[in-house]
Parts: C-alpha cells; sequence; structure tokens
C-alpha cells in the first residue's frame, strides 16, 4: 500500500514539473508563431519568380555540397600490397603501421588487413585522412584473394625480393604480368609501383636492374601468351604495342619503379606513392 502512494506522490510531482515547464515555454511558442506569421506575410510581399529563383538557388547549392561529399569519399583509400611469397610484404605492412618490423619469417595465411595513418605521420598535426592498407599473401592458393581487392584498390605496390631476384624473376614477372593484364586494372588504370625490397643488403640488385629484366620476362611471356591464349580472351588485355620491345612505360596505368627495406624501416618512397594516391 504504502508503496502505491509513494508512486502517486511521485507522479504528482513529474506532472508539477511538466507543468512548470510547460508554462516557460509558453513565451517561446509565441514568440515562434510570431516569426513564422511575419515569415509567411513577409514571403507574400516577395514577387513568386524572385522566392523560385531564391529556393531554386538554396537547392542547387545543396545538392552540389552533396554531389562534392559523395564524389569525395567514392575516392578509393585502398592500396594492395602484393608479390611472391617471401618478398618481404608483411614486414613492409607493419614497419608502415607501427614504424617497427615485427621480425618473423612465416609465411601468411590470410590477408593482413588494416586502416590506419601511416606511422610516418603520427607526429603531423591535423587531421590526416587514413589508409587501408592490405597485404595479399604470395602462396598461389591465396592469389584468387587478390581479385576481392584488385577492384576497389587506389594503388598497387608490388613487392620484389632484390636479394634473390635472379631466380624468382621468371615467377616475379609472371604474376606482375597477370596483374598488369586483369580487367580490372586495366580499364582503371591503377597505378603500380615495383618496390625492389630488402636493399640494406649490399647484394641487393638495383632497380634499374631489376626493372630492365623483369621487361625482358614480360616480353618473353607476351609472346608465349598470346599464342596459346587465343581462346582465352575474357580475362586478358595485350600489354605493351605490337613489335616493340615491352617497357613499362607503354602501360595505360602508370607503372613506376623504386627502393625500399622493409625490415631496416627505409620505405619513404613507398609512402610517397601511398601519398600520391591516397590524398592525406
Ligand atoms: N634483409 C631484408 N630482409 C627482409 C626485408 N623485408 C623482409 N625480409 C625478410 O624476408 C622474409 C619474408 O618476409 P615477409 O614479410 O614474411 O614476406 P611476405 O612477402 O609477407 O611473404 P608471404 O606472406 O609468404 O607472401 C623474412 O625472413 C623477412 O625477415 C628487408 O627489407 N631486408
Ligand atoms: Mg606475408
Amino acid at each position: 500500500m504504502e508503496g502505491t502512494e509513494q508512486w502517486k506522490y511521485q507522479l504528482e510531482q513529474w506532472k508539477n514539473q511538466f507543468e512548470q515547464w510547460k508554462n516557460q515555454l509558453e513565451p517561446w511558442k509565441n514568440q515562434a508563431t510570431q516569426w513564422l506569421n511575419q515569415g509567411i506575410e513577409y514571403s507574400h510581399q516577395i514577387p513568386p519568380t524572385q522566392l523560385y529563383s531564391a529556393l531554386a538557388v538554396l537547392l542547387f547549392t545543396i545538392l552540389f555540397f552533396l554531389f562534392i561529399r559523395l564524389f569525395k569519399r567514392a575516392k578509393s583509400d585502398t592500396i594492395v600490397l602484393t608479390g611472391l611469397s617471401g618478398s618481404g610484404k608483411t614486414v613492409l605492412f607493419y614497419q608502415l603501421r607501427d614504424g617497427s618490423s615485427h621480425q618473423g619469417t612465416v609465411t601468411s595465411m590470410e590477408p593482413n588487413e588494416g586502416l590506419f595513418v601511416l606511422h610516418s605521420e603520427t607526429t603531423k598535426k591535423g587531421k590526416i585522412r587514413p589508409v587501408h592498407l592490405v597485404d595479399v599473401p604470395g602462396h598461389s592458393r591465396l592469389r584468387p584473394k587478390l581479385d576481392e581487392f584488385l577492384p576497389q584498390a587506389a594503388g598497387i605496390v608490388f613487392v620484389v625480393d632484390a636479394l634473390e631476384f635472379l631466380p624468382n624473376c621468371r615467377a616475379a614477372s609472371e604474376y606482375l604480368y597477370d596483374i598488369l593484364t586483369k580487367a580490372s586494372v586495366v580499364k582503371k588504370k591503377i597505378p603500380v609501383l615495383i618496390v625492389c625490397n630488402k636493399t640494406d643488403k649490399v647484394t641487393a640488385h638495383t632497380k634499374e636492374f631489376i626493372r630492365k629484366q623483369m621487361e625482358k620476362e614480360v616480353d618473353k611471356l607476351r609472346a608465349s601468351r598470346s599464342s596459346i591464349s587465343e581462346a582465352d580472351i575474357a580475362n586478358d588485355y595485350t600489354l605493351g604495342i605490337p613489335g616493340e620491345a615491352f617497357s613499362f612505360s607503354h602501360c595505360d596505368n602508370k607503372v613506376t619503379v623504386a627502393e625500399a627495406s622493409g625490415l631496416t624501416g627505409v620505405t619513404n618512397q613507398v609512402e610517397q606513392f601511398i601519398r600520391e594516391h591516397v590524398k592525406a
């Protein structure tokens, strides 16, 4: 019984409080109605054409800003790290994210993904746009995963082991050839950066040497593939200029070469490429 009494009392108090608020709001309500009436009256005084054009301008401005916003959002922030197994993608991924290499020699079995501001930018002031970085393992069984990420990529970082380059040259070139002829890459002209990694070692090959060797290898592949893949045109675009030795500069998308050492944190050229295509 006591409980109900207490409730009743509480309810009564809430009601009083509510009444009090209502009274306080009354002058505001009056003011608002007055303004509204004034507004309506004023709008009656304006010639309708002027009113319509003002409304049209307002609508246009709103649509314009909405459009700009949408357009900005549509720009991708995804950078895909790819290349043969052991080339150093995962080390590079952590170096870009944390500024340390998380040294380990395990072969990745899953793509590594992250949305972050590059470690080298964390000391910068102001709001910086994060990058969606994806490290797709080089193991042949996981390569189809690449197709999931390529359509949304703003750029592709193709990592090459500059130390063990010669034994891997053919396989790396084949993988790169496959990427460069993918419809998703060609149509959107996704830029590619070939990163000659592990340049901390003196025996590493130079980027000029690697570029030339890979161009030669792609040239050979172009000849052999075009003779066998007549029936399989769907997947393939032809590379380069027919009758001329292949050069990466013949590609419709921009293909450039850089040097890096993920292990020791020399990654400035990769960061520059990322920021060229995912504006801060
Ligand atoms: N000297 C040197 N070694 C490196 C460098 N980057 C990576 N490595 C070594 O290369 C090996 C492979 O590196 P990972 O980053 O695991 O290679 P990955 O490309 O992710 O390989 P998968 O995951 O199999 O596709 C590791 O033993 C690294 O320590 C580098 O810049 N310099
Ligand atoms: Mg890995």
